[in-house]
């Protein structure tokens, strides 16, 4: 291997909307994100570009994230929150990009931004939500007669969904991770269409019911959301966007402490979410399975669990070297020491 081969980037790709089916010399790259050493936002480019800042003292970081769109959706670009938050509009779909909030008003801040997000979305009809991610700094970190960082943002995004009448059947899937970004930033997709549909896990609690001992408001999110494409005249196409998951059963930490058992949990839990055990899968008549997916982002908290986390997925669960993207980040809960999220893109249906 020459030393390009190695110090080249690792790519991971997104489609908008159809573009999976479409082929791919009608498509075009919309948007990047960087994921690496930097925080940017970048619009005179094309494609626009977004870094975030997801490199540890210990674990290097260097993911190039490629969004396509059928290249005949008409482009539109523009800002809101005086440029805080950017956005791209692409036919039927939307995608959002920029800051979320200050670590210093952090319910205040992310409030203000979902809220401007999700008004946006409402005047423009776009009103399906998809996918988000949300990067927070500090995000176990309790400020003197606080409560965490993270259940503050909790708060401010939960009160921006209910000003805004979006109830819990609507809430996207969502990543809501640690970073080393310098305020919360994150991107998030909508659409005019209606073939989404939100997926629950019946071995974990909905989020968005967890109990106030974890956050005055529960997270606004659900565990994976399907796009049944009906094309006509076109291929049928199934994506799923898979929520960040970790070692949850109903709505309590499993194995505190143990990283192999929480990622032995962690992986049940998405294994089952996406197969027909599952019945809000088996309702649609699909089946997936972990080899479904294109690629797998994996989290973990401490640079020391890097090997056996890896040697696990690679060993025990048959993961493709290649399809795993690995980020040295905090999570959520304090106990929590590994977490994965994931995309399955399939130019046909697959049925049980
Ligand atoms: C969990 O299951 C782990 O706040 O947007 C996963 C995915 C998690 C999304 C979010 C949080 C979020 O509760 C944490």
């Amino acid at each position: 291997m020459t030393s390009e081969a190695i110090t080249r980037p690792q790519e991971i790709e997104y489609h908008f909307g159809g573009a999976a089916a479409a082929p791919a010399a009608a498509q075009g790259c919309v948007f990047q994100v960087h994921y690496g050493s930097a925080d940017f936002v970048d619009v005179s480019t094309s494609p626009a570009r977004m870094g975030i800042a997801m490199q540890s003292d210990s674990c290097a970081v260097d993911l190039v994230e490629n969004w396509y769109a059928d290249s005949s959706a008409e482009t539109t670009t523009g800002a809101i929150l005086d440029g805080q938050m950017r956005y791209i509009e692409l036919g039927d779909e939307i995608l959002f990009f920029g800051e979320l909030g200050r670590l210093a008003d952090v319910e205040g801040s992310s409030f203000q931004s979902y809220k401007a997000i999700l008004d946006t979305l409402h005047q423009k009809g776009f009103h399906t939500l998809v996918r988000s991610w949300n990067f927070i700094p500090q995000i176990n970190h309790c400020p003197e007669g606080a409560i965490e960082i993270y259940q503050d943002f909790c708060k401010g995004r939960a009160l921006a969904f209910d000003a805004r009448g979006i109830d819990e059947f609507q809430l996207p899937a969502a990543t809501g991770i640690g970073s080393y970004t310098t305020a919360i930033t994150g991107y998030l997709i909508a659409s005019k269409r209606a073939d989404y549909l939100h997926v629950e896990n019946p071995l974990q609690s909905p989020a968005y019911k967890y109990p106030p001992k974890f956050g005055p408001k529960s997270p606004s999110f659900a565990r994976g959301t399907l796009h049944l494409e009906s094309g006509h005249g076109r291929a049928q196409g199934t994506r799923f966007f898979l929520s960040g998951t970790a070692s949850i059963r109903g709505a309590e930490t499993m194995w505190p402490g143990d990283v192999r058992r929480q990622l032995t949990t962690l992986m049940e839990n998405i294994r089952y979410l996406v197969s027909d055990e599952n019945p809000h899968l088996a309702q649609q008549g699909l089946s997936m399975g972990l080899g479904d997916f294109d690629h797998f982002k994996v989290y973990f908290r401490h640079a020391k669990d890097f090997d056996i986390i890896r040697k696990l997925l690679l060993e025990d669960w048959q993961i493709a070297a290649e399809k795993l993207h690995f980020m040295n980040v905090d999570i959520c809960r304090s106990d929590l020491l590994v977490e994965l999220e994931g995309c399955i893109n399939r130019a046909g249906p697959i049925a049980v």
